[in-house]
C-alpha cells in the first residue's frame, strides 16, 4: 500500500537525479574560474577546453535536471534564464560568435549528468560537429 502511493506521488517525476562533481563546483568545495553567477545559474571555465573560450552554464540546483530529456513546461523558467545568461556572457566577455551545445545523453557525448550548456568560442566552428 505504501508502495502504491510512494508511486503515486512520484508521478511524473522521472529526474532522480545523483550528485555530480558540478554540486561541488556550486558549493566551492573544489575551485573553478567562476565567470558569472547569481542565485539559480553557475558560469565557469571548462577543466577540458575544446576551444579558446569554453564555458559551461549551469543551474546551481542539482535536483532541476541531470539532463535535458527530463524537461517539463515547469523547467521553462530556469532554462530560458540559462539562454539569458549565456546572451549577457557571450556579450559581456566579447566572444563574437559563438556555439552552444548540450550534450543529451552519453552517446551524445554527455559526461556529467547535471544540466549543462558549453558556450564554445574563439575558433572557426565547422558544421556538421563530430
Ligand atoms: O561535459 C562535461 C564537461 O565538464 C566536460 O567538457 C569537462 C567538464 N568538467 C568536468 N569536470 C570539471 C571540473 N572540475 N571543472 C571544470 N569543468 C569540468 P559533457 O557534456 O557531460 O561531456
Amino acid at each position: 500500500e505504501n508502495n502504491r502511493w510512494a508511486g503515486i506521488l512520484h508521478a511524473g517525476k522521472r529526474d532522480e537525479a545523483e550528485q555530480t562533481i558540478f554540486d561541488k563546483i556550486v558549493a566551492k568545495s573544489i575551485p573553478s574560474q567562476v565567470v558569472f553567477e547569481d542565485d539559480k545559474v553557475l558560469v565557469f571555465k571548462d577543466i577540458n577546453p575544446q576551444a579558446p573560450t569554453h564555458l559551461l552554464v549551469i543551474p546551481k540546483r542539482r535536483e532541476t535536471l541531470s539532463q535535458l530529456r527530463f524537461a517539463t513546461a515547469e523547467h521553462e523558467g530556469i532554462l530560458g534564464h540559462m539562454l539569458a545568461v549565456v546572451a549577457k556572457v557571450a556579450s559581456e566577455e566579447g566572444l563574437g560568435d559563438y556555439r552552444l551545445v548540450v550534450n543529451d545523453g552519453r552517446g551524445a557525448g554527455q559526461e556529467v549528468f547535471h544540466l549543462h550548456m558549453h558556450v564554445l568560442a574563439g575558433r572557426p566552428l565547422t558544421w556538421p560537429p563530430g
